[in-house]
């Protein structure tokens, strides 16, 4: 499993260790392929669905039990590390194909699914691989989303290979799924810090994305003085500190972060006219979510007011807090057991595709620790030894459900 890991990592490698592979992409295809034909090779049925998640089916025998759907993302952030969203794939795909060479056919098809986009690092529509597995996202209303070079979804699409004509809105959609797990490194400290070997997901944060767009007036840098501008960026930069101040004085668990800013048009000599920049929030608990978030775009407009300028907010994600299902948690948990492995249980900062399961079928998940708590970087590290303990409990919880 762990060479497999290290293949995988090749595709959309950085000289300095990191991995981009973003959605429709040339290293996105390439990987997806790739992993496609390792599947067969492991004797899975696998293939593509309309939008690029590719599944590898391992044929139950008894068709009236539903499948069980394990697996993660396969793109990743900017330069990010080798294991997030990766980790889970190649388990889940390792897992599927012991335990057919070990035990041949199960009572009930387990699949294995690597889901063609999580993060919403090239679109502003993170989710897209399980969103439309779930019904969550859709074709209508996303396909001339463009990315920041102005290359539209559809057009990214083509380019793959995918066709976006004639598909209606949920090509992708399944309603036959019994239950999804998902193993992932747990992109914080906690486990490291408690010394445990795996971490038992009790509930997912929520998750809002917004991206706002300033506008005031582009003007002469030199001949406009201070007191006659209406400058976007200057508004922006307010707003980026009130938002970290808001999330500061609200307190934990809410964070509420501004990953990306782009100055429309910047230029040295020129008054910014035009800002965009995209809003991350997360709490454990919804109605607090959403009243601050609320209570945050009131105050970005009282300073878009204040300075003349407009303000626009398009929500590009609005995922619930979901708990995590208590009997495949308690599966996890027997396997820990069984193994002798020290387990714990913990809520989730990090979003999943788990999240999006959550709401329509049992569904669980499996946390291996992250070295310092890095994650969406290229120091993102998980001992090997680590990585083959979740990988066996992943192995012996599949097995119950499986074949037990
Ligand atoms: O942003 C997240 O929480 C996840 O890594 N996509
Ligand atoms: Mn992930
Ligand atoms: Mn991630
Ligand atoms: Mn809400």
């Amino acid at each position: 499993m762990l060479e497999v890991l290290d293949w995988l990592a090749t595709y959309g490698a950085a000289p300095d260790g990191g991995v981009t592979r973003l959605l429709y992409t040339e290293p996105w295809l390439q990987a997806q392929q790739a992993l496609l034909a390792k599947m067969q090779e492991l004797g899975l049925e696998a293939s593509f669905d309309a939008v690029g998640n590719v599944y590898g089916k391992l044929q139950g025998n008894r068709y009236t039990l539903r499948p069980v759907l394990t697996g993660s993302h396969v793109d990743t952030v900017k330069n990010g590390g080798k294991y997030d969203g990766a980790y889970g794939v190649v388990a889940s795909m390792m897992a599927l194909g012991y335990l057919k060479a070990v035990y041949g056919v199960p009572k009930r098809s387990l699949e294995v699914v690597s889901f063609c986009e999580e993060e919403g690092s090239r679109f502003p529509l993170a989710y897209w691989g399980s969103g439309h597995v779930t019904g969550v996202r859709s074709l209508a209303g996303s396909i001339d989303v463009a990315d920041p070079e102005g290359i539209t979804l559809s057009e990214a699409m083509r380019e793959a290979g995918f066709q976006t004509a004639n598909l209606g809105d949920h090509p992708a959609k399944r309603e036959d799924i019994g239950a999804y797990i998902e193993i992932h490194i747990e992109q914080g400290s906690v486990l490291g810090y408690k010394k445990k070997q795996i971490g038992i997901v009790t509930a997912i944060v929520g998750q809002i994305r917004l991206t706002v767009v300033v506008k005031g007036n582009s003007n002469h840098a030199g001949t406009t003085p201070m007191t006659m501008r209406k400058d976007a960026l200057a508004g922006a930069s307010e707003m980026v500190v009130v938002t970290e101040q808001m999330a500061l004085e609200e307190g934990e668990p809410l964070v509420a972060t501004v990953g990306r800013l782009h100055v429309k048009r910047g230029t040295s000599n020129v008054v910014p006219g035009e800002v965009e920049f995209t809003l991350d929030i997360r709490h454990t608990d919804e109605l607090k979510m959403d009243l601050f978030c609320t209570k945050l775009l009131t105050k970005l407009n009282e300073i878009a007011r204040r300075r003349e300028l407009t303000i626009e907010t398009v929500e590009n994600l609005h995922a619930s807090p979901v708990a995590m299902h208590e009997g495949i948690s308690a599966e996890i948990e027997t396997a820990c057991t069984a193994y002798g492995f020290q387990s714990m249980k913990l809520p989730s900062g990090a979003g999943h595709d788990a999240q999006l399961f959550g709401p329509i079928c049992p569904s669980a998940m499996i946390f291996v620790p992250s070295r310092g708590g890095i994650s969406h970087s290229p120091d993102e590290f998980t001992e090997p030894e680590e990585l083959v303990v979740g990988f066996q409990t992943l192995v012996h919880v599949l097995y119950q459900y499986g074949y037990g």
